[in-house]
């Protein structure tokens, strides 16, 4: 069983796996390299084909703009099968953008510093993909650099994020009351993602007018993130990308420790690192809920509802045992009923959850994955167990889809895209 689900995951990655040298997400749905996506992807290929996944890592790398940002999405080719495309993003309005690539001028969850780590981890050939692993470093170090140079307005060690699409949890109900202080125009376009899915597993028009309001206003201002930080109606503290930003500075200091040299950056790291902590527990921890939530900076106010996201600073060493316990038990009340599969992406309590659609319930692999080992990290064994045996489960059962249904019985209860990367990818690593 294991052997076979591990041939069909490489399968649907190397099916998507582009001459460009890069993977795709998901066929038709998809078309292009996503930032979080090719990080995750690279994980999985480590097990099989240790140069893809260099190369996929690189590609990505190579998109980095002046400044040391890293797009959520380069074009590298034309296609006509997603929206928004390139035309309407539209990269070249930055003075700091890449020359070589058309890309987006937001960004998505800082992973590729822990899975440059992971990649070494899995490698065969560790003294391979530690050579590799030097040409690449600093790049990543680069874009830990802008973000806390650029995007952490209040010097809290906490980093905003623009646009929902910014946080990878694209429609979650977290952004819903941030929606009812914006009017955007009707704008008129077509969508394309419902073409391939089904409309009751996708955001609203009205939601896309959001998403595409806020691109407007960046663009107006060519990217320029001080103007952003100013202007931008949507302007959170997200926890699940905190904690990535956190969890990959950890493991930039654990690379270069063992690269040698490089004081200052590692002295710069450990600052960045013992600052961002403390400013996550003590702003983003709420009592009330037992859980870690979004900062709302327009409105001064934390969003107070518990998603995945509240639960992945476990696997950034973020909270004490005791927070951690308090985090788990959170998690297990609202989240972890027997009729449940491990892990709702949204409070399966609240009258805004949603089994269905998207961000607003469904259970996805990349967040299971980051809690297996969140869990783990803790002590938790045997439900960070649960949550691995529940991701191979959806996956055996309903096939490589993007989301699930958390209900367990439920008929299809894969949703989105199917064939997608990173739930083939991270399966590799789970089954491993
Ligand atoms: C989804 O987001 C894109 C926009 O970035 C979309 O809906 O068009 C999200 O699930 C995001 O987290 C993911 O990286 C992307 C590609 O898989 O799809």
């Amino acid at each position: 069983m294991k052997e076979k689900l591990i041939s069909q995951a490489i399968r649907v990655l190397e099916d998507n796996f582009q001459e460009g040298g890069f993977t795709i997400p998901c066929k038709g749905l998809y078309p292009f390299q996503w930032k979080w996506d090719s990080g995750f992807i690279a994980i999985g290929q480590a097990y099989y084909d240790a140069s893809k996944a260099k190369q996929e890592i690189a590609t990505l790398l190579d998109a980095q703009w002046d400044n040391g940002f890293i797009p959520h999405i380069v074009f590298h080719n034309e296609s006509d099968t997603y929206f928004p495309g390139a035309d309407v993003h539209r990269s070249d309005l930055s003075p700091v953008a890449s020359k070589k690539y058309k890309s987006t001028g937001m960004t998505q969850p800082p992973v590729t510093g822990f899975v440059l780590e992971e990649m070494y981890r899995i490698a065969d050939d560790k003294e391979d993909m530690f050579a590799f692993i030097k040409t690449q470093i600093d790049k990543v170090y680069d874009n830990h650099n802008y973000f806390y140079k650029n995007r952490d307005v209040n010097d809290e060690g906490l980093v905003f994020i623009y646009h929902n699409w910014e946080s990878g949890t694209d429609n979650s109900p977290i952004w819903d009351d941030i929606w009812t202080t914006m009017n955007p125009p009707e704008y008129t376009f077509e969508r394309r993602d419902t073409t391939h899915v089904d409309a009751s597993q996708r955001p609203s028009k009205r939601e896309y007018d959001h998403y595409l309001y806020i691109i407007e206003i960046a663009k107006e201002n060519n990217y320029n993130d001080a103007k952003i930080a100013e202007l931008s109606p949507f302007l959170v503290i997200d926890p699940l990308f905190n904690a990535m930003l956190i969890k990959s500075n950890q493991a930039l200091i654990n690379l270069y420790i063992r690269i040698g040299g490089n004081e200052d950056k590692i002295a710069q790291l450990k600052k960045w690192q013992a600052k961002s902590i403390e400013g996550f527990n003590s702003k983003l921890w709420d009592d009330k809920l037992g859980a870690y939530v979004h900062y709302d900076l327009r409105k001064d106010a934390p969003i107070s509802f518990v998603t995945s996201s509240s639960f992945a600073p476990l696997y950034a060493n973020i909270p004490s045992q005791e927070r951690a316990d308090a985090l788990v038990h959170t998690m297990m009340t609202k989240f972890g009923g027997e009729d449940k599969y491990l892990c709702a992406s949204f409070d399966p309590e609240s009258d805004r959850f949603d089994p269905k659609k998207y961000w607003r319930g469904p259970v996805w692999i990349n967040m299971n994955w980051i809690l297996f080992y969140g869990l783990k990290n803790y002590g938790y064994t045997d439900i960070a167990n649960r949550v691995k045996e529940d991701s191979i489960e959806l996956i055996e059962k309903y096939g490589f889809y993007e989301y699930f249904n958390c209900k367990k019985g439920t008929e299809n209860a894969g949703y989105g895209g199917g064939d997608f990367s990173w739930s083939a990818a991270l399966l590799i690593d789970l089954l491993n």
